[in-house]
C-alpha cells in the first residue's frame, strides 16, 4: 500500500515537476522527500544535553527526519584540538548516541572541524584523521563529515586533495560506508563569487574534489531569507553537483537573546536536493517548532505550507497551550543584523493595528481613532493574558528555554497598554493624565532595556512602538515651541 502511494505521489510530482523544470530551464526536477534529511548540531556555544540529542532523536523518528551530524562546534575534540582522541568517559556518551539513533531510524553522522590548523598535505595529519574515524566506526558509525567552515585557510586545492584521500583510504575501503561529506571555507553563493565568476578558492576546491563527495553549503549568505530553485541550481552548477543544504534556521548562536519560533520557508520547491540539515537552537525543545516544519518541508518539499506546518507543530507541542504560544511564538519568528536575515517578521498583524493607529492618532476623526486603538487595545490584552497563562503553565523544561523572553514580552505589552492610553490621552488633552503615562512608560522602558542583553523579542512591532509613542507625545508643548519661536527670531 505504501509502495502504491509512494508511486502515486512520485507520478504526480513528476508531472508537476516537468512543468517547473521547463519553466526553470532546470535539468532534473520532481518533488519527492529529500533522501538525507536532518539536524546538524553545528552551533557555537554549549552544546546539547545527551538527554537533548535522545530526545530529537525520538523526535525525528516520529517526523520522518533521518539523519543527525555531530559536529558541535565547541566540543573540542571536534574542532580546536580535533587530534586528541576522545577520552573514555566521552567514548561512552558518544557509544550511548549512536545506538539511540539506530534505534531511531537516524543516520548518526560523524564530523571533525579540523580547519584551524590542519596540515593539508601531511601523511601524518590524515593518519590522525582516519584514526579518529576507526574509533567511531568501531562504535557503528557509518557515515563522516569533514568542515572547513569559518576558518583562514583558502587553499580548496590542498584542501579537496585531502578529502580525496580521505575518501581512497577510509571511506572506500568499507562497502557499508556513505559517501563523505564536507562543508567548505566559502560555504555561501556570495562568498564563492568574484568579478571574474568563480573565486580562485571554489575553483580549486569543486574542480579538484572528488564528485562523490556530498557538499553542504548555506544559500547566498550564512544566514539567508530564501534559497530559490534559481539560486540552488546555479550554485550547484558552480560546484558540478547537486548541493546539500546546511540551513541556518532556527539557529541563534549570533544573536543569543532572540528565540527563533517561526516556520521553515523559502527554500527550493522543485529542485532535486539530495541533503538537508537544519541548525538549531542551543534549545533543543523549542527548536523542535522549527524542526517540524522542516521535516514537513523536507518530506514534501512542492506541497509544504509554512503556515499550515507551523501551526500543526504548536497544536502538537503544547496541546491546550497551543493558542496561548502562537501568540508568543509570533512575535518571535525573525532574526537580522548587518550579515543575517531570516525568518518572517514578528507580530504583523499587531504592526498593521499600530500602524493603523498611528495614523489615525494623527490624521483620522475621533471614531476612527478609538476603533483603531480598540483594536490594539484588545491585541494587546490577548497577547499578555497568554504571556501570564504560559508562565504559569508551560512544562518546567520548556519555561526554562524562554522564560526571559516571555517575561519580557510581558513587559513590552503592559508598556505598550499604556502607550495606547497615553495617545488618548495627548488627543483628549487630558495633561494630567498624560504626565503621569509618560513618567510609567519611561520608568517600564528603562527595565526593558535592562534585559535586552539577555531578552529580545518583537524589536520592530511590540517594542518599537514604545518608541513610536513617546516620541509623538513628547513633543514640547504649545508655549514652549512660542517661546523658543521668539528666541529664535531675536
Ligand atoms: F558550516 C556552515 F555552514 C555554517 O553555517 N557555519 C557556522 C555555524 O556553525 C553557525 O552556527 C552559523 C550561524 O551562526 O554560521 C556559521 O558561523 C558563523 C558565520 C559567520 F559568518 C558565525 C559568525 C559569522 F559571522
Amino acid at each position: 500500500m505504501i509502495l502504491i502511494l509512494n508511486k502515486l505521489s512520485k507520478l504526480k510530482a513528476t508531472v508537476t515537476g516537468l512543468v517547473a523544470a521547463s519553466v526553470l530551464a532546470a535539468s532534473t526536477a520532481f518533488a519527492s522527500a529529500i533522501p538525507i534529511r536532518g539536524v546538524v548540531e553545528g552551533f557555537y556555544g554549549t552544546p546539547w544535553t545527551m538527554e537533548n540529542r535522545i530526545d530529537i532523536f525520538e523526535f525525528c523518528n516520529k517526523h520522518g527526519l533521518n539523519a543527525y551530524i555531530y559536529a558541535p562546534k565547541d566540543d573540542p575534540y571536534h574542532r580546536a584540538k580535533w587530534r586528541e582522541p576522545y577520552p573514555q568517559d566521552k567514548l561512552d556518551e558518544l557509544a550511548i548516541l549512536i545506538a539511540a539513533a539506530k534505534v531511531n531510524n537516524i543516520k548518526f553522522i560523524f564530523a571533525i572541524s579540523p580547519g584551524l590548523d590542519l596540515d593539508y598535505s601531511s601523511a601524518d595529519e590524515l593518519n590522525t584523521m582516519i584514526d579518529k574515524f576507526q574509533v567511531m566506526y568501531n562504535l557503528g558509525v557509518r557515515d563522516f563529515a569533514v568542515f572547513f567552515d569559518d576558518i583562514d585557510s583558502k587553499d580548496g586545492g590542498a584542501q579537496a586533495e585531502f578529502l580525496n584521500r580521505l575518501k581512497i583510504n577510509f571511506i572506500d575501503k568499507y562497502d557499508d560506508v556513505s559517501p563523505l561529506i564536507t562543508v567548505p571555507t566559502e560555504y555561501f553563493r556570495l562568498d564563492m563569487i568574484d568579478d571574474c565568476g568563480r573565486t580562485p578558492y571554489t575553483a580549486n576546491f569543486s574542480m579538484t574534489l572528488n564528485p562523490e563527495i556530498l557538499v553542504l553549503y548555506t544559500g547566498d549568505n550564512v544566514v539567508c531569507p530564501e534559497i530559490t530553485d534559481e539560486q540552488y541550481i546555479l550554485t550547484s552548477k558552480m560546484y558540478n553537483r547537486s548541493l546539500g543544504i546546511w540551513w541556518n534556521y532556527p539557529v541563534t548562536d549570533y544573536m543569543e537573546a532572540k528565540l527563533a519560533l517561526g516556520p521553515i520557508e523559502n527554500l527550493p520547491q522543485y529542485s532535486d536536493i539530495p541533503a538537508i540539515f537544519f541548525n538549531p537552537m542551543k534549545y533543543a525543545y523549542l527548536s523542535k517548532v522549527a524542526l517540524t516544519t522542516g521535516a514537513d518541508y523536507a518530506n514534501d518539499p512542492e506541497n509544504y505550507n509554512p503556515d499550515n506546518s507551523w501551526n500543526a507543530a504548536i497544536d502538537e507541542q503544547f496541546g491546550k497551550l497551543a493558542e496561548d504560544f502562537k501568540l508568543f511564538a509570533r512575535h518571535s519568528q525573525h532574526l537580522e543584523n548587518s550579515w543575517a536575515n531570516v525568518g518572517r517578521p514578528d507580530g504583523s498583524e499587531l504592526r498593521v493595528a499600530m500602524d493603523k493607529l498611528l495614523i489615525s492618532y494623527e490624521s483620522g476623526s475621533d471614531d476612527e481613532f478609538y476603533g483603531d486603538m480598540q483594536n490594539v487595545k484588545d491585541q494587546l490584552e490577548s497577547i499578555l493574558a497568554a504571556t501570564k497563562r504560559l508562565h504559569s503553565k508551560l512544562p518546567k523544561r520548556i519555561l526554562a528555554e524562554c522564560k526571559p523572553q516571555l517575561e519580557q514580552l510581558q513587559r513590552i505589552v503592559e508598556a505598550d497598554i499604556i502607550a495606547v492610553d497615553s495617545l488618548k490621552a495627548k488627543r483628549g488633552e487630558n495633561n494630567r493624565r498624560l504626565k503621569r503615562n509618560i513618567s510609567k512608560l519611561r520608568r517600564k522602558l528603562e527595565v526593558i532595556q535592562q534585559h535586552e542583553v539577555t531578552a529580545i523579542i518583537s524589536e520592530k512591532t511590540a517594542r518599537a512602538f514604545i518608541d513610536e509613542v513617546l516620541n509623538l507625545i513628547e513633543t514640547e508643548p504649545e508655549e514652549e515651541s512660542e517661546l523658543s519661536e521668539q528666541v529664535d527670531s531675536q
